[in-house]
């Protein structure tokens, strides 16, 4: 069987992955992500006892249990180039044998559930409520790097949007599409929609502070994109690639976006973490109830 090199998945000298800091017994098969470190225990607060806290640079793990239900909680940063890291390396806790560097031969499926902020770009969309993305378009360029296998409904989705955007805009956009079961009991009766992973907070996400914008009206073009009934609904920056790294390793993966800020009413939330701490408490019940 194949050996991984040490430089391709490298481990620190407790065996731990290199940038997760973790050991494979140390995750859950259920693993809940979060953007800001300090949101990690604001979610590991709900837990009846936490075995495990662990962390390096930016990316915090606690996990515990709720009832007899065990759950990991983990921090990812900003951004889809931690995903790359952060993917790879929860895949590498559960389907690699660390110690003879090769993949095992039953392979495990995580549940992964983002709980992260995000913007949405429709006025009838309230501050305040949380909504699932059921797929993502990445504007971002990390799964132009691995192999995906989209299905028919998503080459026509990603197909109709790359129409929609201007040819001077020099994009590359990819698609992904949330895990179907977990979407769907933590879904069934939630708000959904497309979202827009965006590599960067203010022009790729059609911010205009000082720095002039490459692609202008880019929030018009996103705001007017309609396919099918579908539209996209929300900006954030990890969905795409959490989605598409879940799907080419065999995860399932569902994003819950709690919505701080309306671009198009241009209102921010006033109590974001009251807000945030309402939705994680949501969330979780449904998750304890699937596990
Ligand atoms: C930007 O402020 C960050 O907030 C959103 C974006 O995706 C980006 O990571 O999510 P988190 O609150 O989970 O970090």
């Amino acid at each position: 069987m194949k050996r991984i090199p040490e430089t391709d998945l490298i481990l620190n000298a407790d065996g731990s992955v290199y940038h997760l800091n973790l050991l494979p017994g140390d995750i859950a098969d259920m693993v809940i992500t979060v953007g800001d470190p300090d949101r990690v225990g604001e979610v590991s607060k709900y837990f009846d006892s936490i075995e495990l806290k662990k962390g390096k640079r930016e990316f915090i793990t606690h996990t515990g249990t709720i009832g007899n239900k065990r759950l990991t909680v983990l921090s990812t940063g900003i951004g889809t180039d931690n995903i790359d890291i952060v993917l790879n390396e929860l895949d590498a806790l559960v389907n690699i044998d660390l110690k003879t560097r090769t993949v095992n031969t039953d392979l495990r499926s995580l549940n992964i559930t983002r709980i992260g902020t995000s913007g949405a770009i429709h006025a009838d969309i309230e501050v305040g409520s949380l909504l699932l993305s059921s797929a993502a378009f990445g504007l971002d360029p990390l799964m132009n790097y691995y192999k995906q296998a989209l299905n028919d409904k998503e080459i026509n989705l990603l197909n109709a949007f790359k129409a929609s955007l201007p040819k001077s805009a020099n994009l590359y956009p990819h698609i992904a599409s949330a895990g179907k079961g977990l979407l769907q009991v933590l879904g069934s009766d939630e708000q959904q929609g497309l979202t827009i992973t965006a590599p960067g907070f203010y022009a790729p996400q059609g911010r205009q502070v000082r720095a002039e914008a490459a692609i202008p009206g880019l929030m018009e073009i996103i705001q007017q994109f309609s396919f099918e009934g579908q539209r996209i609904t929300n900006l954030e920056m990890e969905t795409a690639g959490i989605y598409g790294l879940a799907s080419a390793l065999g995860h399932q993966a569902v994003s819950c976006n709690v919505i701080l800020a309306n671009r198009a009413t241009q209102v921010f939330s006033r109590q974001p973490a009251k807000i945030m701490d309402h939705q994680i408490g949501r969330i979780l019940e449904k998750l304890t109830v699937i596990l």
